[in-house]
């Protein structure tokens, strides 16, 4: 790791080339977490939108690892997953020469920013984040304050770039919610600072559900491997789960998110990997069974998912440069981080020498 990561907040000296941002383009910022490889639920409901977004917008993705050791990570596997991530965001279509592209940890600004906006939060609608409910019992052992301070965190990330859109899945919306409560409350209580950001959440697959139990989200930490399927899967282990995928009992191929979630779900799948509408995949199997639907569904993905791993497998084999490619967007990302926090630092009174 080449970065200085002793500077002092308020230095003025840049170390580092300075990049412009004339705020031209709005800006946009999105994470991960390096917890497992990506599925399809992580492409839909978010990395999708990263790619069409970012030509559009000055775009900021990091792999956001300070948040993934809320729940307990072996150090070896985090390592290696934070640099699979990249390379999955790259391999999905994000082109570093456009995006900032950056590991959360390289950018300590952002745990420092987090502490600040810890001291606004109040306990009370911090306790009321359904995600800590949800894996405070998924983890009952190891309940730390961490998990609970999660969301302050992915404020601190969207707001030190100044963030006005963030795209992500259906259950993030509580957390920007949060995060804009903080801005306002910085705003109001020191002087304007921060921009509001605003939830980017898809109209469609802004929550990819489960294969096997389709009332839950999909979820890349599933114990149950047949639930999910992955962006590193192989084409006989997509055409599988998509096969064993729990359906109901009905037969024809309709559109009903309630009734009839399996279904819908695959319906939704089958969308984003051949751009056909919900209403056109309804017409196209009018009169076909599940069996006929499901084979489909399988080729169209596999047809989808193959150059998305076979470019990952192309860059997450050369890590030199996958590394100086997140070493140069570190650079980059620091050097406007750090001028957010000068300026809040400077605001909540803290000495400047
Ligand atoms: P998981 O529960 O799968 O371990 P996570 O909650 O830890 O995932 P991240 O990996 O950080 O989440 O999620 C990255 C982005 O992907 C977020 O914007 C999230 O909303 C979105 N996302 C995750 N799962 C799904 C899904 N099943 N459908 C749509 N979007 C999803
Ligand atoms: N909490 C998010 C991941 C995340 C994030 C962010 C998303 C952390 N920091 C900043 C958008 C912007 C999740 O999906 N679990």
């Amino acid at each position: 790791m080449r970065l200085s990561l002793g500077r002092s907040v308020f230095s003025h000296a840049m170390e580092i080339s300075p990049v412009s941002n004339t705020r031209a383009k709005k800006t946009i910022l999105s994470g991960m977490q390096p917890t497992n490889d990506l599925t399809i639920g992580q492409y839909c409901g978010a990395l999708k939108n990263w790619v069409e977004l970012q030509n559009e917008y000055d775009s900021l993705f990091c792999v956001v690892d300070l948040h993934a050791i809320t729940v307990r990570q072996e150090p070896a596997k985090l390592r290696k997953r934070s640099l699979d991530v990249a390379a999955m965001y790259m391999a999905a279509g994000i082109d570093p020469n456009v995006s900032t592209l950056f590991i959360q940890s390289h950018v300590p600004e952002h745990a420092q920013l987090a502490w600040i906006l810890n001291c606004l939060a109040g306990f009370g609608e911090v306790s009321r984040m359904t995600q800590f409910k949800d894996k405070s019992s998924q983890h009952a052992d190891n309940v730390n304050v961490g998990l609970f301070t999660y969301p302050v965190l992915m404020a601190a990330d969207i707001l030190l770039y100044n963030a006005d859109l963030v795209p992500v899945g259906e259950d993030q919306r509580q957390h920007l919610e949060l995060t804009r409560n903080l801005a306002e409350r910085f705003n109001f209580h020191y002087s304007p600072t921060f921009t509001i950001p605003e939830p980017f959440i898809p109209k469609v697959g802004s929550k990819i559900m489960s294969l096997q139990e389709p009332e839950k989200k999909m979820s890349k930490s599933d114990a149950n491997e047949k639930s999910t399927i992955f962006l590193i899967d192989t084409d006989a282990e997509i055409r599988n789960k998509i096969k064993r995928a729990v359906t109901d009992s009905g037969s024809d191929i309709v559109y009903d998110a309630e009734k009839r979630p399996g279904v819908a779900n695959l319906m939704t799948i089958h969308h984003i990997a051949t751009g056909r509408s919900i209403a056109e995949i309804e017409s196209d199997f009018s009169g076909f069974g599940y069996g006929d639907f499901k084979e489909a569904v399988g080729e169209s993905l596999v047809a989808f998912i193959r150059p998305v791993r076979e470019r990952y497998e192309a860059l997450r084999a050369d890590e030199e440069s996958l590394k100086s490619t997140l070493r140069l967007g570190a650079e980059h990302a620091r050097e406007r981080a750090h001028k957010t926090l000068r300026k809040v630092y400077k605001k909540t009174g803290f000495v400047e020498l």
